[in-house]
């Protein structure tokens, strides 16, 4: 996510934290190559500019140049704008005191509105609700057959009645999730390649017959500020309440994501990070500002990691990763727990200090890998697993003989896992929060 951004923030970072001492000409400097990445990644000029007379104001003139860390102070402040910028707090996606709830899901066509609205109905679904889907995307039949399939796979029902107009299907929505005891209603409305009157007619009728209490816009990140356009555009025909920004998991240049909250006002409130039902992750601003930095998302991942291992398993993970008392043993437990995450580079991607050349090797980390890792710590005793410190090279020849594998897979393995709990013992305690600022800083580069 948001690659070339990272890679250049990070490269700019660096050289700043590599002089120690800073003058403001060098503050100047990193500001202009900040500015630079944000604009390459496709971010609003004017959210640029704004954005970088906050960070300026903040780093100058603070005493944040005669601090010990002054390239950390300057990063922090990047930090909490890029927060700021993407609207501090999570929002969620509200729901109606007086069910049922009724929730559009709009937006122009292919950009995910019948999968984000098939996954959540899954994600209601698993928080204990009752949702009811209508597939009121008529004009495609495919669409409904779309919907079908996907609402099976999520176990939730789904409306459609051949022959009824959207505006029909809405009202019937709401009548029928009363009768089958349903308290939130997802309608999945149709699109077109362009903004247009037509379909802007329509669903404010369908609003105005079936109230919305959240009409959500669906946009791709992959369009950058052409989604900001088309929130725009469907702003000032419709009541939007906020946005699901999809496709996270592509190639996305971050320009989206950066800019729509600040141009219109309106809060991401989920995110689309893949083409299975349960890619759907709330939005977090200062999770995101840390992922594009590179600092990870630590704590997406032990949430995903709740939702989908076992409880405990995940609890002691969770604490030895924080308190850096982390074994090869442990490696063994969250790679078997991480398999059942999905893709290990998407991860990987999560994990702090997935970074310059740590970022290399997240793209190498496919699943294939992980086979090979996993017969590495198989070949393994327990007290190498407990003690890595001891793998002299006779042992880690055995290893490799014993896993199929090489010693310089053995090396790296373990090289690795180095790198891995340093970052940790970096980030544990509050001490080294203390010095670090009040953020758990991993180094960058
Ligand atoms: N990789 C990825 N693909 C997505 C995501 N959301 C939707 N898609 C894909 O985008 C395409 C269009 O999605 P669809 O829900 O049919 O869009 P709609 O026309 O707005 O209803 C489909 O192939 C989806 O599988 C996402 O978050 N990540
Ligand atoms: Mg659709």
């Amino acid at each position: 996510m948001f690659d070339a951004l990272t890679e250049k923030l990070q490269q700019t970072f660096r050289r700043m934290r590599n002089k120690g001492r800073l003058t403001e000409a060098d503050v100047a400097e990193a500001l202009r190559e900040v500015r630079l990445a944000l604009l390459e990644a496709d971010v609003n000029f004017k959210v640029v500019k704004a954005f970088l007379d906050q960070v300026q104001g903040k780093a100058v003139g603070q005493e944040i140049l005669q601090s010990l860390t002054p390239a950390q102070g300057v990063i922090r402040i990047v930090h909490d704008e890029l927060i700021a910028l993407m609207g501090t707090t999570q929002e969620r996606v509200r729901m109606a005191s007086n069910p049922p709830t009724v929730i559009y899901l709009v937006g122009l066509q292919g950009a995910g509105k019948t999968t984000a609205a098939a996954k959540l109905a899954r994600m209601l679904r698993h928080q204990g609700r009752q949702p009811l889907l209508v597939a009121a995307d008529i004009y495609r039949p495919a669409a409904i057959d779309q919907l079908k399939v996907l609402a099976e796979r999520g176990q939730v029902p789904v409306i459609s009645e051949p022959g009824k107009s959207p505006v029909e299907l809405a009202e019937l929505g709401t009548k029928m999730s009363r009768r089958l005891a349903k308290d939130v209603v997802i309608i999945d409305t149709a699109g077109r390649l362009h903004v247009d009157d037509e379909l802007m007619n329509e669903l404010e009728l369908m609003h105005q017959r079936a109230p919305a209490h959240e009409m959500l816009l669906v946009v791709d990140a992959m369009t950058g500020q052409d989604a900001v356009r088309v929130a725009s555009a469907f702003q000032e025909r419709l009541p939007l309440t906020g946005v699901i920004m999809t496709k996270l998991d592509g190639d996305a240049r971050g320009g989206a994501a950066l800019s729509i909250r600040h141009v219109t006002g309106l809060p991401i409130k989920l995110v689309g990070s893949g083409e299975k039902l349960e890619d759907l992750e709330p939005f977090a601003p200062d999770r995101m500002a840390s992922r594009i930095l590179g600092m990870g998302d630590i704590q997406t991942l032990l949430e995903k990691a709740e939702a989908s291992m076992d409880h405990d398993n995940t609890k002691k993970l969770a604490n030895k990763i924080e308190k850096a008392d982390f074994t090869l043993e442990d490696f063994r437990t969250m790679l078997d727990q991480v398999k059942k995450l999905g893709p290990l580079s998407k991860v990987m991607e999560m994990m702090p200090g997935m970074t310059g050349q740590m970022a290399k090797m997240k793209d190498k980390v496919d699943d294939h890998n992980v086979v090979r890792v996993e017969a590495i710590l198989n070949s393994m005793t327990k007290r190498e697993l407990a003690k890595p410190e001891i793998l002299d090279g006779s042992r880690r020849l055995r290893i490799a003989r014993g896993s199929g594998t090489s010693v310089q897979e053995v090396n790296r393995l373990i090289k690795q896992f180095d790198a891995m709990k340093k970052i940790m013992r970096q980030m544990k305690g509050k001490k080294g929060r203390q010095r670090m600022g009040r953020l758990p800083f991993p180094p960058i580069g």
